[in-house]
């Protein structure tokens, strides 16, 4: 398959103690390479099992993997060693390699010889470091499907009705005696429909970008109303210092958990008061707890329920009018007050903070995820927006009945800028911020 590379290799697990390690080669001469010190033949697709000898001195006992190209992840001759586990051993047979003609491989680099190699398209070649990356469940799921080409697939028909719009589009242009003209409302329609698929894969795109990242999460209120209390309860950990001392939160901590497979960043704040009692550890506390809100999907906004809502409860809630928020009353288990709009909990008993859970993430997840057969990242996003503006002039020089010569540029920009999802058009600027992503040994 590809002639144009030399010999790469990287230690494609985690460099520290652990059961197994694994070494990564690719390129033509991985074979000869890894012969120099391995003490067994080296079979294809067989366990071939053996010591890594270097000047007489055995290092490990390993199994060696042979792949022969393309039949391999990155389609060229790819051999992979199981080590034990230790990060000394690992680093020993790297150098081993370095030192008989291979060399390091660059960020990303494997997964890039994937690609180049046809072995997969760039959306999914994408996938692969999102499935390393993943945060949760749910978008590992996403991204897995996406490394089965669900967007590829999507991406390709669309391209594909393209191509033929624009074939019966310059066929006219070319030959005008023997093809008939394509009618403007066919034109009209075709792009219409694809337009919508689009819209349709961009509206998904805000639930894409929380299933990459997930949400963030304030827990916000004056001091002493319960937000470490409702933190420990969240996160089902004594993770936060509660005590009956208004202030006793200074600095914000942060800690993650799963909200119906979504990765929930929770974070307990200082609580805010203006009072000339407070020192200068508290105020910048408070100064921090302004910036979180700030920096938050949605703020849970507490207050005491056995005090009800003051005039410095509302000035607090002002600070997040321009967020999703959700109003708490706290305390439920020693009051049994109800206030309109509030859900009402306890962290002692546990009162309604499952149904605290449920409330979040209704209110930021306004899609049904399960229902969604991939997911976009910031970058696809992006040339889908493109698309959308080219076919966008296209659909208004249709309207104007311009010339078909000069609606078909604006088709091609929409091909183009679906073609830079998938691969197909690609410069070397966008496959470096791409791969440049992935760790090593990737
Ligand atoms: N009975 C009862 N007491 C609670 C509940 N939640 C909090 N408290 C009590 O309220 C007091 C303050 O709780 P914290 O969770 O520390 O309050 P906070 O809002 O984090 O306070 P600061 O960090 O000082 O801003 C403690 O004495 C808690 O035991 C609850 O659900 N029920
Ligand atoms: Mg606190």
């Amino acid at each position: 398959m590809s002639n144009f590379f030399d010999t790469i290799c990287a230690i494609a697990t985690p460099i520290a103690k652990g059961g197994v390690g694994i070494i990564r080669v690719s390129g033509e001469a991985s074979k000869d390479v890894v012969k120099k010190f391995f003490n067994k033949e080296i079979i294809p697709n067989k366990i071939n099992h053996g010591w890594i000898i270097n000047n007489n001195k055995k290092i490990d006992e390993v199994i060696v993997l042979y792949f022969v190209s393309p039949k391999s992840f990155t389609g060229e001759d790819v051999v992979e060693i199981q080590t034990h586990g230790s990060p000394v051993i690992l680093k020993e047979i790297l150098n081993l390699l370095l030192s008989n003609g291979a060399r390091l491989a660059t960020k990303g680099e494997f997964t890039k010889r994937a690609f180049l190699n046809h072995k997969m398209d760039l959306s999914e070649a994408e996938a692969v470091l999102e499935l390393i990356e993943s945060k949760s469940v749910k978008s590992a799921s996403l991204n897995a499907s996406n490394l089965s080409g669900s967007l590829k697939e999507a991406i390709s028909n669309m391209r594909e009705e393209i191509l033929e719009l624009l074939a019966k589009i310059t066929a006219s242009i070319d030959f005008p005696e023997d093809v008939q003209e394509v009618p403007y409302e066919l034109i009209e329609e075709k792009l219409t429909e694809i337009k919508e698929k689009i819209e349709n894969i961009l509206k998904n795109a805000k639930s894409h970008n929380i299933l990459r990242e997930g949400i963030k999460i304030a827990v916000v209120g004056r001091p002493n109303v319960g937000k470490s209390s409702l933190f420990n309860a969240l996160l089902n950990l004594k993770r936060a210092i509660v005590t009956d001392i208004a202030g006793t939160t200074r600095d914000i901590i942060t800690e993650s958990f799963d909200i119906d497979g979504i990765n929930a960043t929770l974070t307990d704040t200082a609580g805010i008061r203006e009072d000339n009692k407070i020192d200068t550890v508290e105020k910048i506390g408070i100064t921090k707890a302004k910036e979180t809100i700030e920096d938050s999907d949605i703020v849970l906004l507490l207050f005491d329920g056995t005090v009800g809502i003051t005039d410095d409860d509302k000035e607090i809630f002002e600070l997040a009018k321009n967020k999703k928020t959700i109003l708490v009353s706290t305390k439920q288990d020693i009051n049994e007050k109800i206030y309109e709009g509030a859900l009402p909990i306890s962290s002692k008993t546990g009162k309604n903070i499952e149904k605290l859970k449920e409330l979040i993430y209704k209110n930021v997840v306004d899609v049904d995820i399960d229902n969604i057969e991939f997911t976009t990242n910031q970058r696809q996003q992006e040339s889908l927006q493109n698309a959308i503006f080219a076919i966008n002039n296209a659909l208004l020089g249709t309207k104007q009945e311009q010339l078909q010569d000069l609606i078909s540029i604006d088709i091609k920009t929409a091909l183009l800028s679906l073609g830079e999802i998938t691969g197909e058009v690609i410069n070397d600027e966008i496959l470096n911020s791409i791969f440049d992503k992935f760790c090593i040994g990737k």
